[in-house]
This record gives C-alpha cells, structure tokens and sequence, in this order.
C-alpha cells in the first residue's frame, strides 16, 4: 500500500472521535445571517454585490483570527488554506458552497457549507491533523446569478469554464468589472482564477436540502446521488404601448397579454405535459408598467430542469414553440434566447460511499437522494470527482425567509464533512505531480 495511503488511513483511524465546535459552527452562521439582512425579510445579500463582499470580509478576519489563510481571488472566490499548505503542489481537497442569497432568500442555503468548511479547516488545523491530500476551502462568488446573470461564476471561474467572463452584466447592462472592482476581485486579472486542470482532486459540498424529503423520512444526513441540469431562457415580448382608454381591443398588441400566456403555458410543460421535472418563470419585468398604457414591452425568463438531459432539451422546445405560437396568436414579436445551459451530473461513487461511511462512523442514518437544486458541485465535476452531503430543510422551504434548519442537524452534516474529508483521502487519488499555482 502506498506510503500516501498508509497516512490516510492511519489519520482516519486516529481521528475517529474528532469532533467539531457546534456552538462555535451555529454562532458564526448567525453572525453571518446578520449580513445583508433585508428589512421585508430574509437576506438579500446579492452574487458580487457590496453585501457579498461584506460576507466575505467577515469570513476572510473570521479565518484570519484563527489562524488559517484567507485571500479573495480575481473573480471574488474567498480561499481559505491552512499555514504552510504549498501553493505549487499536489492536488487539493476542495470543500465549500457559496455565501450569495437571491433576493429575500435563506440564511443556510450556500452559507452553510461554506461555514461548515471553515469549521472543519479549523478543526484540522487545531489538531494539526495530517492530511495527504490537503484541504482548502472556498466561498465561491455569485452561484444563483441574481443580480450578475451568469450563475455558477466562481466556480466555473475557478475550472476554467467561465465563458466572456467580462461579457457579463445585470439587467441594467452594467458589466460585471464594475461590481469586481468594487468586491475584492479584479477584471483585468479574471483568466488567474482558473486553477491549473488537476489542480482539484476531489470537491465535496455540504447544503441544505431545500426540499422536504430528508424532513418526511425523519433521516438527518442525504447522499446525493445527481444533481439536475437547467435551461433558462431570456424571452422578449414586443407590443405596441397604446392608451388603455382609447385603443380599441380588437387594435392591442398587449405584451402582458401574451407574456401572460407564455407563463402559463411554461407552467404547462411540466405540471400537465411532463416534458420535463420542473418549468418555472421567476423574472417579470413590464414596461412602461402603468395602469392607463397598455403593456409595449415584457422581459421574462422561463426555467426548466432534469436530471435527463434530453428532457431538459425537450424542455426547452416546448417552451420555444409555445412562445412561436403566443407571437403568432398576438402579433407580439417573441425573442428566445439562452441565458445559461447546466448540465445534469452524478456525484463520484468513492466519494458517496465516504460520506456513508462518515455518517456511520457518527451513528447517523442517511439516505441516498437527487438534488432538484443546482449546485456549484454540478460545474465542479467538469474537472474533479463531486461528493454533496444534504442536511433536512424544515418543510422544505428555501429561497425564502423561513429557510431553516434544526441546529443539530447543522451541527451533525458538519461532522460527516469532517470525517467525509478525512475518508476522501483514500477515495482520491494522490497525482504526485506538480500542477503549478493554486
Ligand atoms: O437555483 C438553484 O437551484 C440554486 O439554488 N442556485
Ligand atoms: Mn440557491
Ligand atoms: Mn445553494
């Protein structure tokens, strides 16, 4: 057995009993929760925003304190190491998740994994427990794309996958370099966040459910299996702005009309027609948006999702032809165009079977799931073996002000990412060889 592997093991064997600081876990959450806390409720705390950045600092100082670290990268990813982890070195254990929210979201979803990352690197680092695969944390910057349009931007920054980053902008149109400058990262730099291939030897990421499964089962720990692809589509309805009063119904070109049947019809797809698991529209915008002028102009974006990737191109056909026939029905013109592709992934088999053996090792039933939720997981396993770990989200709510968990189960899905992190280090392989900066 090689000598890599005899340390793993032993390292396991002799950290069997570690544990993690629940209460220290549970307090930082909370402090973090208090950033970008939106007064109609829930955290507003937006992909490369003021707020984001904010996170970040407090995390960066929060590391910093204990001793780890922390430095921001040119795409705002906050990276997180142990002392003396070599910068031109063997492949690195990545563990994280993201610290942006969509608009009045949760305080756990992303926050969690990534809090729960820096606990078990502290506790790693408290106990110099030796690893031969070394871990570094991430928060990657911007995963839900709320306000930058492009979701997964850290991540696919940090693969390497990221394409005309800078092309990116909110809906205003005001470019990304602009919000980077301002959030600790650096346009002019962007290409340097992309790590060297190989450079990754696994990821593992710990998140909520945000479903009610885990909940209903009465099960503490999930095993994510596959993780859902989405489409979402940028659609642009053309009328004519026209006075409410005086235009004759017969004369209407009323976007809202037809934006109105391109919603419903979306909602169709997937509740009645079953083309694929989920279709949903989120984003309206309607102008002029005034009660007297009939509606010129709708921009709306329609999102479907599968773990099947031809369903999810079904998918979008259905939604494509659905808007063709709105256009010819209403006499609204109806542009379609991408605004992003994920593909559907499955987590690393190794990796599954770490994450079972760490809930054994902790008593922990488990249950091996899909995620309908994307995750910065789904890009990583371009270049690296994933593993995902899911906590229960009480009744399932998520992207929502009630977001929450029971603080046990935080503290117990922290501990299966300790111990997860320290049976990886016999599932991946130790590639030995120099793989420049990271
Ligand atoms: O939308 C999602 O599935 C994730 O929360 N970004
Ligand atoms: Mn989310
Ligand atoms: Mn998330």
């Amino acid at each position: 057995m090689p000598r890599s592997e005899l340390r793993a093991r032993d390292s396991l064997e002799r950290h069997a009993g570690l544990r993690v600081d629940g209460a220290r876990l549970l307090r930082c959450l909370d402090e973090l929760a208090a950033i970008g806390s939106d007064p109609a409720g829930g955290i507003t705390r937006l992909g490369l925003s003021p707020q984001e950045h904010a996170a970040r600092t407090y995390l960066r100082d929060l590391c910093a304190a204990a001793g780890l670290e922390a430095e921001t990268d040119p795409a705002g990813n906050l990276l997180v190491r142990r002392p003396g982890t070599p910068r031109r070195a063997v492949p690195v254990l990545l563990v994280g998740s993201h610290v942006d929210t969509v608009v009045q979201g949760g305080r756990l979803d992303g926050a969690y994994g990534v809090v729960a990352a820096i606990e078990v690197l502290r506790v790693l680092h408290e106990h110099d427990v030796d690893l031969p695969v070394e871990m570094v944390a991430v928060a990657f910057a911007n995963e839900e794309g709320a306000l930058i349009q492009t979701p997964f931007w850290g991540s696919h920054a940090l693969c390497g996958s990221l394409e005309d980053g800078l092309a990116a902008k909110d809906r205003a149109g005001r470019p990304v370099s602009a919000y980077l400058a301002q959030t600790g990262g650096d346009p002019d730099r962007l290409a340097e966040a992309a790590w060297p291939p190989g450079s990754v030897a696994a990821f593992l990421e710990l998140h909520i459910e945000q479903g009610p499964t885990l909940e209903r089962l009465g099960v503490p720990i999930g095993v994510v299996d596959g993780i859902v692809g989405r489409t979402i589509l940028d659609i642009e309805v053309v009328g004519e702005a026209q006075h409410a009063g005086t235009t004759p119904m017969r004369d209407r070109r009323d976007a809202l009309v037809a934006a109105a049947e391109i919603i419903l019809a979306v909602q169709r797809v997937a509740a009645e027609q079953g083309v694929c698991a989920t279709a949903t529209t989120g984003y309206v915008e309607a102008h002029p948006n005034v009660t007297n002028t009939i509606t010129g102009h709708v921009r709306l974006t329609a999102e479907v999702r599968d773990t099947d990737p031809d369903r999810i191109a079904r998918g979008e056909a259905a939604v494509r032809a659905e808007c063709a026939q709105v256009a010819a029905a209403s006499g609204c013109a109806v542009e379609v165009e991408i605004g992003m592709r994920s593909r559907p992934v499955s987590t690393a088999g190794p990796l599954r079977d770490v994450i079972r053996e760490a809930a054994e090792t902790l008593d922990l039933p488990h249950l091996t799931m899909p995620s309908g939720a994307g995750h910065d997981a789904q890009i990583v396993a371009r270049v690296a073996p994933i593993g995902m770990i899911f906590v229960p989200s009480k009744q399932g709510v998520s992207h929502a002000p009630g977001e929450d968990t029971a603080p046990g189960d935080l503290v117990h899905g922290t501990n299966v990412l300790l111990h997860a992190v320290l049976g990886a280090q016999t599932a991946v392989g130790l590639h030995g060889d120099h793989v420049g900066d990271v």
